[in-house]
């Protein structure tokens, strides 16, 4: 067991914190989370669980959602029980951590495995031990939980007790069956039912030591201590969940606890080390000549692939997954637009599981738009599993006054925003089935919401009026110019994918459409509609106006307020903030983001150059986007300052303490940053293309992508300005390298002198003269 508990060597593969500090504790929590997009563990403390949390220790269930009561009507994840809870009592007195005390507390996560571990030395009167801890939550089979305990008695004899129990038994859930080792719940409202069954060990000096008391989930082992003794504790837990009444959990769960068993722990510890290797494989990426982006980059991608479950199409990625209690595991766009680029390009399986998710809830995304008085589909702001609207309607400001929140009404966005995944996802990979079977109808039905949504004036285009941008700060706007160009896109890509579906897959076509009811008039309708929707350019300067009547609003300088810690709608209020062109979060530079097409020439520097500025980054998601949009420009520096920000969020707690959990669309932004910005990835239709603007401490980056059923790993060399190529696998391509064709065949390593490109000397320039 020594081996395993031991974190990987390589200091880049690993997240260290030495210390205890209780006020720090609940935000290290958030950031130790293990999880495997089934099952999610908050890095909370083994032992010495007691008049100490601020947030109890958490074990989340992807999809196990219930709404508590009347009293609180919106529904949200209900934790399991703690499985992992641990007392340790030398001669009756329990281990405790303590600030400040001098003995060891290390807590690692190594990444690289998938493991949380930590160490500490305890020195008691007469006694001194060493105790080590690992847990996992399995990468290779998500039922599963793991934890190992090493206990050593450095000096000293005395009585030892380790009490292995589950805490929260009934917290939030009715039990129906609670046997010594078995539990299965069912939540109050939704149904839905949950089990957990386990197993638990404890060898000392080598042999099995029979418990000395059992209880209900409790198991009690005593013994007394010699120098140089060791106890190893294991526990495997099995959780299961049903989403239909007539299905025992319970089932599922001792069935998966039997294979863990057989296995053993240490077979149960290579499956799930060798599902994270290739997950690594897959998605590494490799920043030589800058650790801390190193590090950032390798701790996003651990989330990343800790949040996703390409078995489940049930359920979705909330804004904090499943590291904590914030959003209460809600779905938003976060998903769709800060994560899919990296499943689509590193994990297609969990990319398509993601989607099929908006496929099952297109449903809820229907009721909403008729609710409202529109066709097609209007997908919730605010998402569980059902897809019904679950945005609350009111909240505490910062000044204890009730808010009123629109967005679950006014931000719309979130239709266009899942059809763009669908589009991306497609591109990506060229998975015509999930085409065929589920995006095409995200893609009718949404474009069917914006076309009857859109409304004709009088002066000849179509206008979306009364909606809330990426920006939050202003609500009740009319044509915002994220929402309608994104709109429009939609629709349109829908008109091309009604036309791809007739000409190749007409039985589809037929299918869909008459289930849809949808005809040549309808399609014409569309059309008309993509054609004059108003979108707030200026068609000499391309400048995008925000929404209408956003430039004649008060213009605040920004700069003015720098070193403030409050966000800006704090500082100025609800109202005058309203009233202003400070943004919240990037908005008009989201849409440069996403559709950079809609940006002729120099017009996405100029837009960006406009709006960045009046950006206050009032959500976590901002500064990513902003970093991928800078690095796609050329300002790599920029980009560069962008990507550490965004790191610190969640490294360095710089947002908001970040007790709630990780900010995982802010994590995904990161990626982004690396390898759509500084590598340039791009799709374009039928191709792939590269751009390399690295910035100037990084010396190289190496990462794989797939696309379109391929493998391609890729190295960025500065210096030489050289990238490497090879073709892992797959059909022959051809890629574009700063717009010249390279073709790739398996096995073949290309190497390509790239230059810079006229877009980033301009945007150099540009940089260079901003700076000064
Ligand atoms: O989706 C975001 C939104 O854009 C800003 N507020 C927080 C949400 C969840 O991350």
């Amino acid at each position: 067991m020594e081996k395993v508990l031991k974190p990987t060597a390589d200091t880049a593969w690993v997240l260290d914190e030495k210390n205890y500090d209780p006020l720090r504790e609940s935000s290290s929590e958030s950031r130790f989370a293990i999880s495997n997009g089934f099952l999610g563990v908050r890095g909370t403390r083994e032992i010495t669980r007691c008049a100490r949390w601020v947030i109890p220790p958490r074990t989340y269930v992807a999809g196990l959602f219930d709404s508590p009561g009347p009293e609180q009507p919106i529904p949200g994840l209900v934790p399991a029980a703690d499985w992992l809870q641990v007392d340790i009592l030398l001669r009756g007195q329990p281990l405790t951590h303590h600030a400040g005390h001098p003995s060891l507390h290390r807590m690692t996560l190594d990444m690289k495995r998938g493991v949380l571990l930590t160490e500490c030395h305890f020195k008691a009167p007469s006694v001194s031990l060493n105790l080590r801890t690992l847990r996992l939550a399995s990468l290779s089979a998500r039922a599963l939980g793991l934890q190992l305990i090493k206990l050593e008695v450095e000096d000293g004899e005395a009585e030892i007790t380790l009490e292995a129990s589950f805490e929260g038994l009934s917290l939030g859930l009715v039990s129906q069956r609670l046997e010594q080792d078995l539990g299965v719940w069912r939540t109050s409202h939704s149904n839905k039912g949950l089990a957990m069954a386990a197993a638990c060990w404890l060898q000392l000096d080598g042999r099995e030591l029979a418990a000395t008391a059992l209880g209900q989930f409790k198991w009690s082992w005593s013994w007394t201590s010699r120098p140089g003794q060791v106890a190893l504790f294991e526990r495997l837990v099995a959780v299961t969940r049903s989403d239909s009444a007539g299905l025992d959990p319970g089932v599922d769960a001792v069935h998966e606890r039997g294979v863990a068993s057989n296995k053993g722990w240490r077979g149960v510890m290579s499956a799930h080390e060798a599902a994270w290797a290739h997950r690594w494989q897959c998605s590494d990426v490799e920043v030589d000549g800058d650790p801390a982006a190193q590090s950032a980059l390798r701790f996003a991608i651990y989330h990343m692939n800790s949040a996703a479950n390409p078995d489940d199409e049930h359920v979705s990625i909330g804004a904090r997954a499943l590291t904590g209690d914030d959003y209460r595991g809600h779905v938003f766009w976060d998903t769709e637009i800060f994560l899919l680029p990296f499943y689509c390009f590193t994990w297609p399986e969990a990319a398509r599981a993601l989607l099929m998710y908006r496929f099952r809830t297109l449903a809820g995304a229907r009721a909403k738009a008729a609710g409202m008085g529109w066709r097609g589909a209007l997908y919730a702001w605010e998402s569980t599993d059902s897809g019904v609207e679950e945005t609350p309607e009111e909240a505490i400001g910062p000044d204890r006054k009730i808010v009123n929140i629109l967005c679950g009404k006014q931000e719309q966005h979130i239709s266009a925003d899942v059809a763009y995944a669908v589009w991306q996802y497609w591109l990506a990979t060229s998975d015509d089935v999930f085409l065929c079977e589920a995006g095409a109808q995200i893609l009718f039905e949404t474009a069917r919401f914006w076309s009857s949504r859109a409304k004709l004036e009088a002066d000849g285009r179509h206008h979306i009026r009364g909606v809330i941008g990426p920006d939050e700060y202003h609500e009740h706007i009319d044509d915002n110019a994220f929402t309608n160009v994104m709109a429009r896109w939609n629709i349109r890509r829908a008109l091309e994918a009604a036309a791809l579906l007739r000409e190749r897959w007409p039985e589809h076509w037929v299918r869909i459409s008459g289930d849809l009811k949808l005809d040549d008039d309808e399609l014409q309708q569309w059309s008309n509609v993509a054609d004059t929707m108003a979108t707030g350019v200026n068609a000499k300067t391309g400048m995008f106006e925000q929404f209408t009547g956003f430039f004649d609003l008060e213009d605040i300088n920004l700069a003015t307020y720098a070193g403030r810690s409050v966000p800006m709608d704090v500082v100025l209020g609800r109202e005058r903030i309203a009233q202003s062109q400070v943004i919240k979060q990037a908005d008009v530079v989201a849409l440069l983001g996403l559709l950079p097409e809609e940006f002729i020439g120099k017009t996405g520097a100029n837009n960006f150059s406009y709006y960045e500025p009046r950006c206050s980054h009032g959500s976590s998601l901002s500064r990513a986007m902003h970093g991928l949009v800078a690095a796609r420009l050329g300002y790599a520096e920029k980009a560069l300052n962008y990507f550490r920000q965004s790191a610190a969020i969640d490294l360095a707690d710089t947002h908001v303490a970040i007790a709630g959990g990780v900010h995982i669309a802010a994590l995904g932004g990161l990626w982004m940053t690396a390898v759509f910005g500084f590598a340039g990835v791009a799709l374009e239709g039928d191709n792939i293309r590269l751009e390399p603007q690295l910035p100037a401490g990084w010396v190289g980056l190496g990462f794989r992508i797939q696309w379109r059923k391929r493998r391609l790993k890729i190295k960025i060399e500065q210096a030489h300005s050289l990238v490497e190529v090879t073709l892992e696998s797959g059909a022959p391509m051809t890629l574009l390298i700063s717009g010249e064709g390279q073709q790739l065949s398996v096995g073949k390593t290309v190497r390509i002198v790239f230059k810079a490109t006229q877009k980033s000397k301009v945007n150099k320039l540009l940089s260079a003269s901003s700076a000064a």
